[in-house]
């Protein structure tokens, strides 16, 4: 058997996607999420330009010995280009995998540990009271964990949060346009923000919240301290970790747990945090950390550490990279949630698949592969379009992280 043709395909139905697709001589085809927000385009080039030119004709079973020859054989490890560019062939390749055995990949790769995965979604609200309907709308709708992020008075826009109720819209077409940050404002009224919910919905249902990088280690020990009360399920990307050792400074002045690293392209990136069990959970995904074969490995690592996986699921990672972390979680018995942002209508019908949302959990049928499809007719209508994340400037004009 032999991998006979390789293609991308980009589509903005409403944000843009790159997807693989490949073709066997055998009929059966496989697809792989290679969707790097802000800079699409980079990852299609690698793949087109470096990567398919070398795989035609290779065996499409040999999934470690692919995965290898990308890492290894580029010389230039690592990275977040490279290591989508590398997820997406593996995704494609754990797909051809399954539907050659007539098996879904949660199988292939040890059966299921559980039915369904726990998902978080978003509640956020332009100010504490909107936030709170939010989540009780959340509650409603069956999610048994969600994310909150309310505005902050005396910022005009905040991480998360859109322009009305309910909306979240981190990249905007055209270019990056610029928010203003104060920690100072942030640090005040957070944990006012958590009062306000828990007083409105109880303890029952799982709180989340994301910092998205933009605090030193110390005010991250400070929210995390000030959060306590309200039991949170996790405090989310609290300062940046390309030095995991500041994460041990934030461990030692709170108990409210830590998750990091939907930035992480490998497991080298998580390696100190997991092994000296600096956070609980691991954030780094299928589509940006090398596919489902090298995940497998930060998973396993982290198991040995109690440190489970809490898988990044924006709306920027396709439906095809959703298939996979359901599949995952399916499997992974260190599984620890999924955050679920639900894709619009359109990107549905562009993939159609197989996964779904019931009372709080993820489920999927048992169809071969990964369970997700792209109507290609209906991808080509929607070209790509540009958009970027915003970034962020204190108020002196200094730039900071976003
Ligand atoms: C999250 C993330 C996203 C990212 C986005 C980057 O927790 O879901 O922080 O909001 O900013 O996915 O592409
Ligand atoms: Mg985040």
């Amino acid at each position: 058997m032999k991998i006979e043709r390789l293609q991308t395909i980009v589509t903005c139905p409403g944000r843009n996607f790159v997807t693989v697709k490949i073709e066997t001589d055998q009929g059966v085809y496989g697809l792989g999420d290679a969707t790097l927000n802000g800079r699409e385009l980079a990852v299609k080039s690698y793949l087109e330009d470096h990567v398919f030119p070398c795989l035609v004709g290779r065996d499409p079973r040999n999934i470690e010995d692919i995965w290898q020859y990308l890492y290894r054989g580029a010389y230039w490890r690592r990275g977040p280009v490279t290591m989508t560019a590398i997820a997406a062939i593996d995704m494609a390749l754990w797909d051809i995998l399954g539907k050659l055995a007539g098996m879904p990949v949660y199988r292939m790769l040890g059966g299921k540990s559980r039915q369904g995965l726990m998902v978080y979604g978003h509640a956020t609200g332009r100010d504490h009271a909107e936030a709170v309907e939010e989540v009780q709308r959340h509650i409603e709708q069956g999610y048994k964990a969600i994310r909150v992020q309310s505005g902050v008075p005396g910022l005009e826009k905040v991480y998360g949060v859109g322009k009305a109720a309910g909306q979240y819209e981190p990249a905007q077409k055209g270019l990056p346009i610029e928010e203003a940050w104060d920690t100072a404002l942030y640090l005040r009224h957070t944990p006012e923000l958590f009062r306000k919910v828990r007083e409105a919905v109880g303890f029952e249902p799982h709180l989340l919240h994301d910092a998205h990088h933009r605090l030193t280690p110390m005010e991250a020990g400070r929210l995390g301290k000030d959060l306590e009360p309200y039991r949170l399920f996790w405090l989310e990307d609290a300062t940046p970790a390309e030095n995991q050792e500041a994460f041990r400074l934030i461990r030692q002045h709170t108990t409210t747990p830590l998750a990091v690293g939907e930035v992480f392209n490998s497991i080298w990136d998580c390696k100190d945090l997991i092994q000296q069990q600096l956070v609980d959970y691991i954030r780094a995904t299928i589509v940006h950390a090398g596919g489902i074969t090298h995940v497998r490995r930060i998973a396993d690592f982290a198991a040995l550490h109690q440190v489970r996986t809490g898988f990044h699921g924006a709306t920027d990672l396709s439906p095809v990279c959703m298939a996979a972390a359901v599949n995952f979680g399916l499997w992974a018995p260190n599984f620890g949630i999924q955050e679920l942002m639900p894709h619009n209508a359109l990107t549905d019908e562009v993939f159609p698949h197989s996964y779904r949302f019931e009372d709080g959990y993820l489920v999927m049928d048992d169809v071969p592969g990964l369970g997700v499809d792209i109507d290609e007719a209906l991808a080509c209508q929607y070209p790509y379009e540009r958009a970027y994340l915003p970034v962020a400037r204190l108020r002196d004009g200094s730039m900071w992280n976003w």
